[in-house]
């Protein structure tokens, strides 16, 4: 377990006075601008952001001092998905400097929550994968453990969605213009990654095979660093995104023989591996550029890491003391080879040796056992792009296979069900598994599913390797700070220890009685119910009821959700209202919202039906003065941050065996 950095809170607060300074020096700097009062809403946003960014960079700079001194363990979580949503008023708040802020800015014809509404989201995941890695940054940096993430700068994050007469339209998410304002382009750490080509072993004169690689594409990562506040933290850690960029030179001489096409095709050629998030959830995509997508993130964080290291020791030998690199569900799963291919053939590691290093530094968490969501690779395919790697995975499972032998020989079923290349198929989940010191699923159920099914020969193989780590969630941004009235009444009745320490959530059980706090529960709601209709009416014109109780069902679109069952059971509760025309209910509201993978048929026709049945209920005064079925367009974190706390039914009805873990 890697250490936390002995950390204490911030304490050493700036003053209002000094935040204004600061941002004054902004608006005077970028815009010729004294004060606020004469700036507008976009030119105090961006004096604000940088305001925040340059607080943190000045945290950020004093904190790796302190773990570099404290010669502190590093944790590098690597996930193709990062799924951040708004940055500003999360960091305001972490820093606790939103009181001076709105003091400052009150001072302006705007206010806070307008500069919170700019921000557009960084939408680079699908759902609860990616949401998960964003919250697991958010609290590792609160309890100060030194942690970088590591994923793709996506271009286009997640498609924005429309719904015209039911049917769902993907507009492109072009969240950089605006979103890019928190990254730091880091060129003094751009590196290269390889692609295709041939591989040719030579000996040389000491009688050491060496690797040389041939005929390649070459394509250069630049990191862009994102940093990451934590509640009332002095830590600031970063998540570190990787832009792919052509490495040749623009091609002058194409372009003055006015060949302007021409000169810019090698460019798009390297820039189209960081251009998309490919925008499936729990489904795999077996593409080629998927696949290099894949490699890129792996094999930059890799230099990356190992370029750490040697900074910070000067050496690899105490690699495995030092590191801890997690796996967040197989589309990383590539470090395992990738380490092993740079170990050996850089830093002349035997393979035993380099072997020691990965299965003491890698960890990996399985999101899923539905079949259509297990990465598998086409060998062939795999081979071509990834020569090299390709060799090592077989090496790997060479070794595997006689291990397998010699524990249960004569057993081929289960050592094919083991194996990791089985029918031209390249299993990225028994690659994780086997190279892992601790696998562990996202619930209970789940890692307990994970030992009885896909991974039940494993369990038995590497039984200790097995656990179990609950997903959770930031409860800052979701509680304290999307729902402030109940966060307000939760410091007044169990105190303000359970911001940092949520288990400390467990005392308010004792208010379960008390007229006043249940009173004061129901005002709370109901006014997070009103701010959510006022909200929808702004933006979307739909008018919903908040005395009405709201049955709310969010999250991606998928058959297995069962959103299908949840609008079948709405369609009967109509059909009794429209037999009957005396029948009355209480009124209740129906909140959905999702997005389908623009290629799944039918999770685009369970929009439709959902859009089309909320038109009917609509036109019919009686009922829908009981009933009203919404859908709201374009699902992102800020809709669920103003969603959630104005639910009262949350659905999670998928079955156990199929969703992991869940909200
Ligand atoms: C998803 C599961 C969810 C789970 C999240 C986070 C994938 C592959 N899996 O149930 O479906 O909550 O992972 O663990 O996206």
């Amino acid at each position: 377990m890697p250490k936390k950095t002995n950390e204490t809170p911030v304490n050493d607060k700036l003053t209002e006075d000094g935040l204004r300074h600061l941002i004054q020096n902004k608006l005077s700097r970028y815009f010729g601008i004294l004060s606020v009062k004469e700036a507008s809403t976009e030119q105090i946003y961006t004096s604000v952001l940088l305001t925040v960014k340059d607080i943190l960079s000045q945290m950020r700079a004093e904190y790796k001092e302190k773990v570099k001194a404290a010669k502190a363990k590093k944790i590098y979580y690597l996930c193709i998905e990062f799924l951040i949503g708004k940055s500003l008023k999360n960091n305001i708040l972490n820093l606790g400097l939103e009181e001076e802020f709105r003091a400052i800015i009150s001072e302006s014809g705007t206010t806070l929550d307008e500069l919170y509404d700019i921000e557009p989201d960084a939408a680079l995941g699908n759902g609860g994968l990616g949401r998960l890695a964003a919250c697991f940054m958010d609290a590792l940096t609160t309890q100060s453990y030194p942690a970088t993430g590591f994923s793709i700068l996506y271009e286009y994050g997640l498609f924005k969605q429309k719904i015209i007469e039911g049917d769902q339209v993907e507009l492109p998410d072009e969240w950089m213009p605006l979103g890019e304002a928190w990254l730091v382009p880091r060129l003094d750490k751009k590196c290269t990654v390889k692609f295709g080509g041939h591989i040719h072993e030579t000996w040389n004169e000491d009688g050491k095979c060496e690797i040389v690689h041939t005929d390649y594409d070459e394509v250069q990562a630049v990191p862009y660093d994102m940093m990451i506040s934590g509640g009332d933290s002095k830590a600031v850690n970063i998540l570190r995104l990787w832009k792919a960029q052509d490495i040749r030179q623009f091609n002058m001489s194409l372009f003055s023989q006015g060949q302007y096409v021409k000169a810019m095709q090698d460019n798009y050629n390297a820039e189209i591996i960081s251009k998309v998030l490919y925008p499936a959830d729990n489904h795999v995509e077996g593409k080629l550029l998927r696949l290099s997508q894949q490699y890129f993130m792996v094999c930059a964080s890799i230099q990356s890491i190992i370029n750490d290291q040697l900074a910070t020791y000067g050496t690899l030998d105490n690699i495995k003391e030092k590191i801890a690199i997690h796996v967040n569900d197989t589309h990383p799963a590539l470090v395992i080879p990738e380490i092993m291919r740079v170990l050996i053939d850089v830093y002349s590691y035997s393979w035993e040796d380099a072997w020691d290093v990965v299965t003491s530094v890698v960890s990996y968490t399985n999101h899923t056992v539905m079949p259509e969501a297990l990465e598998t690779w086409n060998e062939d395919l795999f081979a071509l792009r990834l020569p090299r790697i390709y060799m090592i995975i077989k090496e790997i499972n060479r070794r595997l296979s006689e291990d397998l032998w010699r524990c249960y020989p004569g057993d081929w079923d289960r050592i094919s069900r083991m194996s990791i290349i089985c029918d031209k198929q390249i299993r990225m989940a028994n690659l994780s598994v086997l190279a892992s010191h601790t696998v562990n699923g996202v619930s209970k159920l789940h890692s307990s599913i994970l030992k009885k099914t896909v991974f039940h020969d494993y369990s038995k193989y590497s039984p200790s390797k097995f656990t179990n780590v609950t997903n959770g969630v930031a409860h800052r941004r979701w509680l304290c700070y999307s729902n402030p009235g109940l966060a307000k009444l939760l410091d007044e009745t169990i105190g303000t220890g359970y911001r940092l320490d949520a288990s400390q959530l467990a005392k308010f059980a004792d208010f379960a009685d008390d007229e006043s706090v249940l009173d004061k529960l129901g005002e709370i709601k109901l006014a997070n119910k009103q701010a959510f209709a006022d909200f929808i009416m702004k933006r979307d014109g739909v008018a919903i009821d908040p005395r009405s109780t709201f049955d709310v069902h969010i999250k991606r679109m998928h058959e297995y959700k069962r959103q299908l069952l949840n609008v079948l059971r709405i369609i009967s509760l109509y059909v009794d209202l429209k037999n009957d025309p005396k029948l009355t209910i209480p009124p209740q509201t129906f909140i959905f919202s999702a997005k389908a993978a623009p290629g799944y048929y039918m999770a685009k026709q369970i929009i439709k039906l959902i859009y089309f049945f909320s038109k009917e209920i609509g036109a019919d005064k009686r009922i829908s003065e009981m009933l009203n079925v919404v859908f709201v367009e374009d699902y992102n974190v800020s809709i669920a941050e103003h969603l959630i706390p104005s639910a009262e039914i949350s659905e999670q009805i998928s079955l156990a065996g199929k969703e992991a873990s869940g909200t």
